[in-house]
Order: structure tokens, then C-alpha cells, then sequence
């Protein structure tokens, strides 16, 4: 059964080019309900431990240089089938091949600074949200 929550970040660049509350308009607009949220600085090494999963690819070491560069605005998203309704809102890691009205389209500006993450799977969901939130910051 599809899980009704998903975690997501706007990342350093979105949030440092002011694109956070547009974001936001289009996640509750979306029919998404904030569970959860919060500004962090994440050191490299949360930001690496975050993204461990992709620890031996070739992009690893930028990823990670970027993502603890600035603050993101964390936050759980609830609503029903969050995960892939989620996905389809911020389209295509790639900005350039995301299709068009899609958060990653509008406010990516490349495939590393691609506006926001998003979970993958109800698993990794669970996984990303109790990385950055304790049960008593969930409402
Ligand atoms: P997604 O964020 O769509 O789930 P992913 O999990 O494959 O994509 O990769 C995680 C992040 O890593 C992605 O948001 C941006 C970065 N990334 C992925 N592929 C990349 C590439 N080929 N070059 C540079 N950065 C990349
Ligand atoms: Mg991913």
C-alpha cells in the first residue's frame, strides 16, 4: 500500500534565490500538507551521510560540497500516494528534461542544484524523515 508521506528539501540554491515561498505555494496548491518543517545547515558530513547511497558515484563529492553550502528547508509531506505524487510535481532529476509546470523545470538550474529532493520510495521516506525529525516534530 502507497505510504502517505514523502520528505523533502529545497535546496542551498532555491532557498539562497528566494524561491523557497514559491516552492511552497505550488507543494500545498499540490494538495501536500506540511507535517513537518525546518531550516538546517547541514555539515558535509550530515549532508554526506544523507546522500551515503550514492557514495560511489562520480558526482558524490560535489553533491555533498553543495548540499552543506547553505541552509535547505526541510519538511514532511502528507498526502496520500505522497511519494510518487510528489515525484511527479518536481519532474525529472535533470531540470532540462522535466516536463513543463514542474518545480524542478521552473526553479532548477542545473541537474546538481535541481530546486528540491525528493523521497524515493515509502522506505527512504521513512528513513530521510527521521534523519531530520524527532515523532514530537511532527504535527
Ligand atoms: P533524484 O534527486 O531525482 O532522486 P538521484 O537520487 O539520482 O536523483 O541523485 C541525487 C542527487 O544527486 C540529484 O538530485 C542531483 C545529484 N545528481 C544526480 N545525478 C547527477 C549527475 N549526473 N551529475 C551531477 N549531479 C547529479
Ligand atoms: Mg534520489
Amino acid at each position: 500500500m502507497a505510504g502517505n508521506f514523502t520528505f523533502t528539501m529545497i535546496k542551498p540554491a532555491a532557498y539562497e534565490n528566494k524561491h523557497a515561498g514559491k516552492i511552497l505555494d505550488m507543494i500545498l496548491q499540490g494538495g501536500f500538507r506540511i507535517k513537518a518543517i525546518k531550516l538546517v545547515k547541514l555539515s558535509y558530513e550530515q549532508a554526506g551521510e544523507f546522500y551515503g547511497i550514492h557514495k560511489d558515484r562520480p558526482f558524490y563529492n560535489d553533491l555533498v560540497t553543495f548540499m552543506s553550502s547553505g541552509p535547505v528547508l526541510a519538511a514532511i509531506l502528507e498526502k496520500e500516494n505522497a511519494v510518487d505524487d510528489y515525484r511527479k510535481l518536481i519532474g525529472s532529476t535533470n531540470p532540462a528534461d522535466a516536463a513543463e509546470g514542474t518545480i524542478r523545470k521552473l526553479f532548477g538550474i542545473s541537474v546538481q542544484k535541481n530546486a528540491v529532493h525528493g523521497s524515493d520510495s515509502d522506505e527512504n521516506a521513512a528513513i530521510e524523515a527521521a534523519f531530520f525529525f524527532s515523532a514530537l516534530e511532527r504535527c
